[in-house]
């Protein structure tokens, strides 16, 4: 079987130490590490994500597979990163306030840091005003907020309210990302931009810090 089809089959299977040793074998075949990670890794938590929604498996399966990704991903992370890069600017990051989902956000901090960017990666679970304190006490130029929920669309809202009301709008920017994140709900509450996939953010953060 093609060995990203493998590593993706595996990850549904929640089989995280299979999945270490073929993320491994993909590495040292010299295949590209992103596509490493979208071809298997994310294409595998696609299909986990749409079988949670048709109720075909369940909390403890999807545990697994995100703990399968993990596997993958602490593989992938050094090959994304640059060492000894000087910081083109910083970013504060972390995924909203009531939400847990912390895969995607974690991809955007490892792909920003290897562009070459301060990241102060607050986790997950992040009240509005820790990411604006952090960002004014660390002098961070920008604020990036992850959520995977519709529920908690609405948090980063607040994060763009607290901007406003500290009269810091113009001086910290905002970009927000997730799967139900679109560029319409970020025109909708403010954000200054929207990212689709963590090199995108990477992209786009780039763009509005102007490096
Ligand atoms: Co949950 N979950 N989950 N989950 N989970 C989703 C999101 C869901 C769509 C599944 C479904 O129903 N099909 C659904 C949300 C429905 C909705 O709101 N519309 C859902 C639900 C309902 C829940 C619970 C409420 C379930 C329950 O308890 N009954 C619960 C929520 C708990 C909470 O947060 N309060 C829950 C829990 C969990 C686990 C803990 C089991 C686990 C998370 C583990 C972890 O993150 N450490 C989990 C998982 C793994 C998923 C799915 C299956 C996969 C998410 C993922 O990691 N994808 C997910 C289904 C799906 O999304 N298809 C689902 C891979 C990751 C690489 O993609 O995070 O989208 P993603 O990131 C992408 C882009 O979105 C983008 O870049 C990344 C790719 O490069 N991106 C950004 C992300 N952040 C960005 C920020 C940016 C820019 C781009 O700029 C700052």
């Amino acid at each position: 079987m093609d060995l990203l089809k493998e590593i993706s089959e595996s990850l549904q299977k929640g089989d995280d130490a299979k999945v270490g040793e073929l993320t491994q074998k993909a590495i040292d075949e010299g295949m590209v590490p992103k596509e490493i990670l979208d071809d298997g890794l994310i294409a595998g938590m696609d299909v986990i994500g749409k079988r949670f929604r048709a109720h075909e498996i369940f909390l403890p399966d999807v545990l697994l597979s995100a703990r399968a990704m993990y596997a993958g991903m602490d593989l992938l992370k050094p090959l994304f990163l640059r060492d000894e890069v000087p910081s083109i600017g910083k970013v504060v990051l972390g995924t909203v306030q009531g939400d847990l989902h912390d895969i995607g956000k974690n991809l955007v901090s490892i792909m920003l840091k290897g562009a070459g960017f301060e990241v102060f990666d607050l986790g997950k679970d992040v009240p509005p005003e820790v990411f604006v304190d952090t960002a004014e006490r660390e002098e961070a130029g920008i604020i990036g907020m992850s959520t995977l929920l519709t529920t908690t669309a609405p948090a980063m809202g607040r994060v763009i309210e607290i901007l406003k009301e500290r009269g810091l709008n113009d001086k910290i920017k905002t970009i927000v990302g997730g799967a139900p994140v679109s560029q319409d709900l970020a025109n909708e509450i403010g954000a200054d931009a929207y990212g689709y996939d963590a090199a995108n953010a990477v992209d786009t953060v780039r763009g509005i810090a102007g490096v």
